[in-house]
């Protein structure tokens, strides 16, 4: 039987967008989906710019009013990480392994991404010096997030170069790219946007240099690079 899924993404020109083939609403963790083999994904763009994730049928799938979100013949699915669980294992794909601790090491650095690295790096630092929409209300107020997200996300970074990067592993969890790496690198390079160079970190440098020749990188970062180009020139607090 063929697999075919629907996946709700969100639209261009948000930086995570452009990672998935059509007519699945595509954002960044996607990326591992298309590597699944045997994965058929119609993509259904939500146009967060215009508030489509409120709109009564979008929120009639999925109540939270977020992307992305599932529907595998009707079985709606939200939750990133729980959409590429359900994916890979459902497809067999190696990037979520079986054996119990290898498959636990995977769970460990995608809940260490989501739960700690994420909300710094992505809400108080990145975002609010990207999105209008993340402004706070007192340049103040908008001044300490950034600061409180770069003082975390440092700490992030160290954690990442010298516990999961520190191993002695090509990739965080093993010498294969698991769905830890495909959630996690998207997590690291938003630091890009915001000028970081992770020069003082050669483990995160040398694991993203490994990310970006892997098949697909290219072709799924394309409005990535590009949202990210047009932000050349400016000048932000960065890591
Ligand atoms: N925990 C959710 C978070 C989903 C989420 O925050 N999606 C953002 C885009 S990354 C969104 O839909 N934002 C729309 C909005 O803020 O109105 C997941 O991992 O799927």
């Amino acid at each position: 039987m063929e697999d075919h899924f629907c996946l709700y993404f969100r639209a261009t020109p948000d930086p995570h967008e452009a990672l998935l083939p059509p007519r699945l609403h595509r954002q960044p963790h996607g990326h591992v989906l298309r590597r699944a083999e045997g994965i058929e994904l119609d993509f259904e763009l939500v146009d967060l710019q215009t508030g489509a994730q409120h709109k009564p049928e979008y929120k009639a799938v999925n109540p939270n009013a977020l992307v992305p979100v599932l529907d595998d013949d009707g079985f709606i699915l939200t939750e990133s990480a729980a959409i590429l669980r359900y994916l890979a294992a459902k497809t067999g794909s190696a990037a979520y392994p079986t054996e119990l601790r290898a498959r636990a090491r995977v769970d460990e650095a995608m809940a260490w991404f989501y739960g700690n690295y994420y909300k710094d790096c992505a809400y108080n630092l990145v975002y609010p010096q990207l999105f209008p929409h993340h402004k706070r209300r007192s340049d103040e107020a908008h001044a300490a997030t950034i600061a409180w997200g770069q003082e975390k996300t440092q700490r992030w970074m160290g954690v990442l170069e010298s516990h999961f990067l520190g191993r002695g592993h090509d990739f965080l969890c093993s010498d294969q790219p698991t769905l830890a790496d495909y959630v996690g690198v998207e997590m690291v390079i938003l630091a890009e946007m915001v000028g970081s160079t992770f020069a003082d970190y050669p483990n995160i440098r040398g694991w993203l240099a490994r990310m970006k020749v892997l098949p697909h990188w290219a072709g799924t970062h394309q409005v990535y690079d590009g949202f990210a180009a047009s932000l050349a020139g400016r000048e932000f607090v960065t890591v």
